[in-house]
This record gives C-alpha cells, sequence and structure tokens, in this order.
C-alpha cells in the first residue's frame, strides 16, 4: 500500500481551514492507503509558546485528529518530539539545504516580516518538514495549498541526498483537496484563514459554539452587489462561503450558487452557518468525550512505538549513506 504521512502543529485551535485542507482528506484516505498522521509540536516552537498551553493544544489537537474519525486501528497517530528520528534526520536534511532556498519559502517570509527576534529554527523549518515526510518513505502527502512549496522543497531535498549519497529516499507528491484548498479568513477574504490570526471573527474554530458560528458568518466580508455568485477575483467573500459550504456538504458550488439564486446576502449567510454547524456538532460531542478519557494515551503510546521503528530504520539508511558513526 502507497503511503500517507501528514502534519499539523498544536499552535492554536484548528480551524475550519485546517479541517477541509487537511483533516477531511485523512479520514477518507485511511481507507486506501498506510496513514501515518502527526502532531508537530517540534515545528510549533519555531515560533514562542506558552509552555502550559502548548501541553493542553497538543493534548487538544490529539483528540481533534480522533473527533473528525481518524480510526487508530486503520492509522498511526503521533508526537513528534515522541520520536527523536525526526530532529535527527531534520538536521541531516539541513546539511543539504542551502540558505538562499529556505530564504525564498514564502512562510518564511511571511512569519519573519517585521519582527526583531527571528529564530534560525523558522529558517530551518522546512528540512525538519522534509525529514517528517521522508522517515516514512512517503508516497503522498496530503495538505492546505499554503503547504506546496514545503513540499516542492522535499522532493528537491530527497532527489538531491539520493544523488549525492544513495538512493536510499522515496520521493513524495504533493495531494490537495478538490475543494477548499485555501480556505480565507472571514475578515479578510484575500488572506488564508489561519489558526493563529489574533483577529479571531475571521476563524472558525471547530470548537466554536453554533451562536458563535452565527455570529462570526453573519459579519464575515462580503461585497455590495447582493448577489450569490462565485467569483473568486470580484467576490472573495462570498466566494469563500460558497467553497465552505460546498466542501462541507459534498455538493458542487454550480448546484449551490443555483440554490441561491434569487437569495439575499442574509439568508444565504444563516444557511451557510447552520451547515457549518450542522457539520462540527457530532466532532464537537465525540471531542469532549475523548478529552476526559484513557484512551488518548494509550494511542499516542502505541502511534509513537510504531512511528519510532519505522524512522529510526530509515534514519540508520540515511547516516550509513552519508559515512556518518560505525557501519550498523
Ligand atoms: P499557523 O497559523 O500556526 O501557521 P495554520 O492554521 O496555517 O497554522 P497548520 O498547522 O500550519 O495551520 O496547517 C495544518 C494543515 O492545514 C496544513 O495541511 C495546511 O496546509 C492546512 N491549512 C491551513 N490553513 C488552511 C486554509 N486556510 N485553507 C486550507 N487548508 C489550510
Ligand atoms: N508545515 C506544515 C505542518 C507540517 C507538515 C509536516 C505537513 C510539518 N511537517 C509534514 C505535512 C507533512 C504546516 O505548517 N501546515
Amino acid at each position: 500500500m502507497k503511503k500517507i504521512f501528514s502534519g499539523v502543529q498544536p499552535t492554536g485551535t484548528v480551524t475550519l481551514g485546517n479541517y477541509i485542507g487537511a483533516f477531511r482528506q485523512f479520514t477518507t484516505l485511511q481507507d486506501e492507503y498506510d496513514c501515518i498522521f502527526c502532531i508537530v509540536d517540534q515545528h510549533a516552537i519555531t515560533v514562542p509558546q506558552d509552555r502550559l498551553e502548548l501541553r493542553k493544544t497538543i493534548r487538544s489537537l490529539a483528540a481533534l485528529y480522533l473527533a473528525v474519525g481518524i480510526d487508530p486501528k486503520k492509522a498511526i497517530l503521533f508526537i513528534q518530539s515522541e520520536v527523536p528520528a525526526h530532529a535527527q534526520a531534520g538536521w541531516l536534511m539541513q546539511c543539504i539545504s542551502y540558505i538562499g532556498e529556505l530564504e525564498r519559502m514564502t512562510q518564511f517570509k511571511d512569519k519573519s516580516a517585521g519582527k526583531d527576534g527571528v529564530s534560525a529554527s523558522l529558517l530551518t523549518y522546512p528540512p525538519l518538514m522534509a525529514a517528517d515526510i521522508i522517515l516514512y518513505q512517503t508516497d503522498i502527502v496530503p495538505v492546505g495549498d499554503d503547504q506546496k512549496q514545503h513540499v516542492e522543497l522535499t522532493r528537491d531535498l530527497a532527489e538531491r541526498f539520493n544523488k549525492r549519497y544513495n538512493d536510499v529516499l522515496t520521493i513524495p507528491e504533493i495531494r490537495l483537496p478538490v475543494n477548499g484548498a485555501r480556505i480565507k479568513s472571514l475578515q479578510d477574504p484575500l488572506k488564508k484563514m489561519s489558526k493563529s490570526d489574533p483577529n479571531k471573527k475571521g476563524t472558525i474554530s471547530l470548537l466554536d459554539s453554533p451562536k458563535e458560528i452565527e455570529k462570526k458568518v453573519k459579519s464575515a466580508v462580503t461585497d455590495s452587489d447582493g448577489v450569490v455568485a462565485f467569483d473568486v477575483e470580484n467576490k472573495p467573500g462570498v466566494s469563500n462561503l460558497l467553497t465552505i459550504e460546498a466542501a462541507l456538504t459534498d455538493v458542487t458550488i454550480e448546484s449551490l450558487v443555483a440554490k441561491y439564486n434569487g437569495v439575499g446576502y442574509g439568508d444565504f449567510k444563516a444557511s451557510v452557518a447552520n451547515a457549518i454547524i450542522n457539520h462540527l456538532t457530532p466532532i464537537q460531542e465525540r471531542y469532549e468525550a475523548l478529552l476526559v478519557s484513557d484512551e488518548l494515551d494509550a494511542i499516542l503510546d502505541e502511534g509513537a512505538a510504531k512511528a519510532n521503528a519505522i524512522a529510526s530504520k530509515t534514519l540508520r539508511k540515511m547516516e550509513n549513506a552519508m559515512g556518518l558513526g560505525r557501519k550498523r
């Protein structure tokens, strides 16, 4: 079976963007592929984190992975820092990365812009992400559109490694969702919806109450022409709401546009909010139950052991190919 790997950072409550861009694909893929899903806490600390908050967010993210439908009998779920091979292989990938190519990453440019103390790890984030992927000989990486550049760099690094040393690494491919590869902020439909956006009005969290969801969708920025149509360039706000409803209900955007023919923005927004609430309510119920169960730790322990067994094998192959240590 082909292998799938993906990771989500424990940097805040998972958003509808994360769900549509990433989580939703994960649950369908686990039936057809060998899936490995990771809580990438080492990536989260490339920007400052409160340690107590981070611990809580890691646990919450684990519960959410399961609540959205990841089945530990089918897929491996683990925490990055509990598998030492990630940091070790991350170093090896750094050693074959060029500063110039890392400086060209748009995520680095965005996250470092205007900041005084930019950590070195913000720059070396992509080689660590490459390590996450190649350690499992991953064939496919399901992510949102914003990670395209990082997956392309991972391919370059893996090819470079194979050429320079030995053919050790599998070259991964990206997989984007059909609908909603980039969900936008409700307050600024030109910007992606993001977990770490300080303006919470633009972001719908998977754990928002029905009231909060209604309020946020109601105040979503749209336009003044009052016609529900899909036109990303001229009507980014309305198009974003249509994309969200289409992704959550598996209805095409065309049929949604037909459904909203002659409907005003007030009713349109109420209907989109309803679709979101209907989709999230059962996820929230499962999440609450998981968070207080012992099940969670047992699943994460088992996941770390399984991931460790696979990752340490690839790491050893890489070290042997590079001539590190003694031959093992
Ligand atoms: P941060 O704000 O801390 O950078 P984030 O919201 O961008 O976080 P990540 O943990 O970096 O979230 O991403 C997890 C997954 O969600 C990735 O596959 C990413 O591509 C996807 N994703 C993030 N934001 C969106 C979005 N707005 N639309 C679609 N997919 C998204
Ligand atoms: N960089 C990703 C998170 C991430 C990831 C990965 C995704 C870290 N390692 C490996 C896929 C595969 C992000 O910010 N969304």
